[in-house]
């Protein structure tokens, strides 16, 4: 029986057509920039962002953090959400590892940061305080319901990053659903950040690897960066050659997963005993919450998992489902059917 696993986009497998193109990619040693495959796959990506230059790393987390490294010196501040998966869920690599401090604000169930906490959060020239450097956004918002932040909201940000002096890095692991849910070109949701990673790995179904983007300094400091950290990597065509596919192949069909997400929201905000925003979904997450005083999450996660159903736990009553390639619509209503059975019996 074939497992439906919704826990994340990231258990998506590499397609036929990426076998093919990681089995017959060229290559060379990257660290001497000599990698034919590395090298089109960062100027491909360079110029879908809109930006000057690319560089390949292993992982979102490294992105992210190679990118905070090249922003910020030690003891200077990154204002970014509480929620953020920079804050959250990167081992605290950027304090750990950079020294970098972080000044979190709340994030609005859309995602967004208020921007007059923004502003209150940018500190005063004082000797007693951080310098104020850099700050991240995150598009589309993992942990603020797969919400899309728009152009609009972007450039506000900017405009206020740009009187104040600041920079502007954009997690943008999910960035192509963000343009696909928004009907946007990417470039547009670039075009306001100094900086952006976004990751192969995920709902374009690469095995491994992220791409950082920025100008052509910004990239040079990066790959030193990339190298302190250990990324830098020899025959790395091997996962370009699947990233060279995800861009040029994969981007297209993401708008499927976004209606397989409201179909399995809809179908969820139907089931007695679980509840569900479903005003909020917008791209390929989704939360939903135990209606149910019988049933905890966690029973919930093992009962469907023991029907070949796979959804992640990520609080005592609340679940998330993310739908992704290899997902159909068929899928869903089979775990929709699953989803029910168990709350049926509870
Ligand atoms: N997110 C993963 C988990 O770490 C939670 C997931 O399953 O959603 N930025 C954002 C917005 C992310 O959602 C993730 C991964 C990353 C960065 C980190 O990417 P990786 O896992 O490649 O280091």
């Amino acid at each position: 029986m074939k497992t439906i696993d919704l826990r994340s986009d990231t258990v998506t497998l590499p397609t036929q057509t990426m076998r093919e193109a990681i089995y017959h990619a060229e290559l060379g040693d990257d660290v001497f920039g000599e990698d034919p495959t590395t090298n089109r796959l960062e100027k491909i990506a360079a110029e879908r962002m809109g930006k000057e230059a690319a560089l390949m790393v292993a992982s979102g987390t490294m992105g992210n953090l190679v990118c905070l490294l090249s922003h910020c010196r030690r003891g200077e501040e990154v204002i970014l959400g509480d929620q953020s998966h920079t804050f959250l869920y990167e081992a605290g690599g950027i304090s750990a590892v950079g020294g970098i401090h972080p000044h979190t604000i709340a994030n609005q169930p859309d995602g967004t940061m208020r921007l007059e906490d923004i502003e209150a959060a940018i500190r005063g020239s004082n000797l007693h305080f951080p310098r104020s450097r850099l700050i991240c956004l995150e598009n589309t918002h993992n942990r603020c319901n797969g919400s899309a932040l728009t152009p609009k909201y972007m450039e506000s940000v900017a405009k206020l990053a740009r009187e104040r002096g600041l920079r502007i890095h954009l997690d943008g692991a999910r960035v192509f659903n963000a343009a696909a849910a928004l009907g946007v070109d990417v470039k547009e949701l670039i075009r306001y950040a100094d900086s952006v990673s976004f990751c192969l790995s995920k709902g374009l179904s690469s095995p491994v690897g992220s791409i950082i983007c920025g100008s052509n300094d910004f990239i040079a400091e990066a790959r030193r960066n990339r190298k302190v950290l250990g990324g830098g990597m020899r025959q790395s065509g091997i996962i370009a050659s699947a990233g060279i596919e995800a861009l040029e192949n994969m981007v297209d069909r993401l708008a499927e997963d976004h209606e397989n997400a409201h179909r399995l929201a809809e179908g969820i905000a139907r089931i007695p005993g679980l509840s569900i925003e479903l005003n909020r979904i917008q791209t390929n997450i989704i939360y939903f919450d135990m209606a149910n005083d019988q049933f905890t999450a966690e029973t919930l996660v093992k009962q469907l998992s023991g029907r070949a159903v796979k959804v992640l736990q990520v609080g005592p009553e609340r679940l998330r489902a993310v739908t992704h390639y290899g997902i159909s619509a068929e899928d869903i209503d089979l775990a929709l059917a699953a989803m029910s059975e168990v709350m049926a019996s509870s």
